[in-house]
């Protein structure tokens, strides 16, 4: 695509000179030549190098920027902005900001001597070059106001000298501080190991991207959960369960040899939010990855990324020892499969000795596990402790288990681990999925959170938005992911939040976790949509500190991504916040679920009643007939309520405490309900889906003027998506609504649009190669 001329004039002559957006490494060079062209009157490059930086008149600099202009409009065919960057974009920075953070970064003063080290000075060369037009000259010693000094006390005298507390930092805090050294002011990044530095760098460049303050800095952070870590659902074969991002990033086939640049950018980013660890393949696992050969491109892969602080995981496949171990059964109790375990434990640490461990999927969802041999999951978990345990590893086993033993689905996962609490080896976390079901738009956070104080619990959300619209669809996950971190367990009083449980306060563990499920692939842009990279981004954040604020996050993450003009940073910080409930309203609203197509997930389908197990169709969740809707999990119902801690099941108990927006969630409740705006049940749940509908459309609105802001080319797809976005969500709502009709027999309420086409003609809908769903 050709440099477009119209931006560069109507750029040229706003504060933001130097927003001229191109690609990442044609653009940022072209930046930074056009701007420091502009403030030191050199005539070219090399001259650029030669001349010190000073401010030139400004009309000098306009006139050159538009001559410059002109000539990229005739020769240089430039890539278009794309989302590769992610929020790592370090584009020159043109305001006022830019001058004063120059003064703060006359020297770098670090070491880069061991691998984090030379990751850590080549983000700062990088981001300090491509924020402020060139990156500061390294230094030995502090000899002017403006120093920028990384590392540890062990990397650097400089730091050494400055005795700061740095024992109580652990392995991964960081301190970024104003400091004086030789009567200079200058700003520490400190850690006591390498990959706090590293952490702390990308804090301090995240400041600059943002342009907040750095003039007296005092921060300090240490994050609350140990293990921060990404869950992969890749195949071998490339494709992604549930992946709307296009295929796998790992290129099996030319691992170990061809270790992509793309590795390296997924490690930074990942290290830029605090991720620490990433289960490589999917839950639903082939025995293979555990071959010799599997096992070779998985150590390429963690040499990548070592220096970034991100350890490997696998999925394992329980019956992997009858698969490639030839073993006749894979009984854990048996001594040949203990054995076997051991031996393939330790082949494992020989080529990768910073193996985080093993994620298991076991007896769910057709998967084997311990019960094939009437063993219990912690017979199972403790095998593989036990053969991980002398080389430090974990095993997180997940507790999304449920069969069709006509128990209400939502009940299995806790009746099946409350009565395992404090039978498994200290080395295993159990994996919860954050609600009771399976990620869907809307539920009550899982009884397992507070109800297993021996044994810690790691969260697992679902950063793919398999049961949100997938990837075209703008919904920001970090209000969903803060309402279930901050919901309260009431397990040990007022308090207990579910925060409190997953970074280990509430019962004193030290062994954390908090899990997502990737939504990365090969798309150029990662995550399928701009907006999705939001999510990864929010993810990585709450792992690191539960307690932050998703608003907060969300207006870094456009900072960083788009633009600070704040005109762009509000209102689309505020569409972010509210998309989330936008879709709940659309899709299953007032405490519906399960409701979306059988298999695939795409789209509408709460009539269905085709799969060969009641719990996996939409008509056993929602229940809707002649008298009402919602599944009744009160006392006299599933009396799923009595998993939570009495205070709260009390409340879900109550029709009349329960809160609205998990009311079909645990009662089943008649039409004509009154609801607290005093309106039946039936009209608020027309009300909503209409509301869901309106509020995609005020979406698309309020994005309408953000067009100029920022590259027209992130601008029109989003602008696309959301689009498509208003179409589903229409039909969504018309799809259900004429559904519910048919089962109320209720006529609309006055004011509501019917639906556009028959509830006969939603039902007739069939899609084909669905993305991220397949019969492998
Ligand atoms: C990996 C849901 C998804 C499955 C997924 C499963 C799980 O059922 O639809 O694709 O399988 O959850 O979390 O194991």
């Amino acid at each position: 695509m050709l440099f477009p001329f119209n931006r560069i004039c109507r750029t040229v002559g706003s504060q933001y000179v130097a927003e001229i957006h191109a690609s990442r490494h044609a653009g940022t060079n072209m930046k930074a030549f056009l701007h420091r062209l502009a403030i030191t009157g050199a005539r070219s490059d090399k001259d650029i190098r030669a001349r010190p930086m000073h401010p030139a008149p400004r009309v000098h600099a306009w006139m050159t920027m538009l001559v410059l202009a002109v000539i990229c409009v005739c020769m240089a065919p430039l890539h278009a902005e794309d989302g590769y960057e992610l929020w790592l974009r370090y584009h020159l920075l043109a305001t006022q900001q830019a001058a004063i953070y120059r003064s703060h970064a006359t020297q770098l003063i670090e070491s880069a001597s061991t691998p984090t080290q030379t990751v850590t000075r080549a983000e700062l060369l990088r981001g300090l070059g491509g924020l402020l037009g060139q990156a500061p000259p390294s230094s030995d010693a502090v000899t002017s106001n403006g120093a920028i000094i990384v590392g540890t006390p062990g990397s650097s005298p400089v730091i050494a000298g400055l005795h700061l507390d740095t024992k109580s930092l652990g392995h991964e805090g960081y301190i970024i501080r104003t400091v004086e050294v030789n009567g200079h002011a200058a700003t520490a990044i400190v850690a006591h190991d390498d990959i706090g530095a590293l952490y702390g760098t990308f804090h301090f460049l995240r400041l600059l991207q943002t342009e907040q303050s750095i003039d007296h800095l005092d921060v300090t952070q240490i994050p609350h959960v140990k293990l921060r870590v990404l869950n992969h659902w890749d195949n071998l074969n490339g494709q992604v369960e549930r992946g709307y991002a296009g295929a796998s990033i790992w290129d099996w086939w030319k691992l170990p040899d061809w270790r992509a640049p793309r590795y390296t950018d997924y490690a930074r980013a990942n290290a830029s939010i605090g991720i620490n660890g990433t289960v490589l393949n999917n839950v639903n696992a082939g025995a293979q990855i555990l071959t010799p050969t599997y096992l070779q491109k998985v150590a390429a892969l963690a040499d990548v990324f070592r220096p970034y602080g991100i350890r490997v995981y696998l999925s394992v496949r329980f019956s992997a020892p009858i698969e490639i171990g030839h073993l006749k059964t894979a009984d854990p109790l048996d001594p040949q499969v203990q054995r076997w375990w051991r031996d393939k434990a330790d082949e494992i640490y020989k080529l990768i000795p910073d193996f985080g461990g093993f994620l298991v999927k076991a007896n769910s969802e057709g998967q084997p596990g311990p019960q094939d041999y009437h063993r219990t999951h912690a017979d199972g978990a403790n095998m593989l402790a036990d053969a991980l345990a002398p080389h430090g590893g974990v095993v997180m086993w997940r507790a999304f288990v449920y069969s069709a033993n006509g128990e209400d689905r939502a009940k299995q996962a806790y009746d099946e681990f409350k009565p395992l609490d404090g039978h498994f080896r200290d080395n295993v976390l159990i994996q919860v999925k954050n609600g009771p079901i399976d990620f869907q738009p809307r539920e009550p956070f899982s009884p397992l959170f507070g109800a297993m104080p021996k044994t810690p619990l790691m969260m697992e959300f679902e950063i793919t938005k398999e049961y949100l619209g997938f990837a075209t669809h703008l919904v920001y996950l970090g209000p969903l992911f803060q309402e279930v971190l901050s919901s309260d367990t009431m397990v040990h009083g007022k308090g207990s939040t579910v925060a409190k449980v997953i970074d280990g306060s509430l019962d004193h563990h030290t062994l954390t976790g908090m899990a997502g499920v990737a939504n990365i692939g090969t798309d150029r842009n990662w995550s399928g949509s701009d907006f999705n990279q939001a999510n990864w981004y929010v993810f990585g954040r709450l792992a690191w500190d539960p307690t932050l604020s998703s608003r907060t996050i969300a207006e870094q993450w456009v900072r960083m991504t788009f633009t600070n003009n704040p005109a762009f940073v509000k209102p689309v910080v505020d569409m972010m916040m509210g998309s989330r409930e936008a879709a709940v309203d659309y899709m299953t609203p007032l405490g519906l679920h399960h409701i979306m197509g059988p298999n695939h997930h795409y789209g509408p389908a709460p009539w269905d009643a085709s799969e060969a197990r009641a719990d996996w169709r939409p008509v056993y969740y929602n229940r809707a007939d002649h008298q009402g809707i919602g599944f009744d999990r009160t006392r006299t119902g599933s009396d799923a309520v009595d998993q939570y801690a009495p205070a709260v099941a009390d409340e879900f108990n109550d029709i009349t405490k329960t809160p609205e927006t998990l009311l079909l969630w645990f009662h089943h409740v008649p039409w004509d309900y009154r609801m607290h705006s005093g309106q039946t049940l039936w009209y608020e749940l027309v009300a909503h889906y209409t509301q869901g509908v309106d509020d995609v459309k005020r979406m698309r609105e309020t994005w309408s003027h953000m067009n100029g802001y920022i590259d027209p080319e992130r601008y029109q797809q989003v602008a696309t998506f959301l689009a498509i976005q208003q179409k589903e969500a229409q039909w969504w709502r018309d799809a259900c609504i004429a559904y519910f009709q048919s089962q109320s027999g209720l006529p609309l309420p006055p004011g509501f649009a019917p639906p556009q086409h028959s509830l006969k003609y939603y039902q007739s809908l069939t899609f084909d190669f669905v993305p991220g769903y397949s019969s492998w």
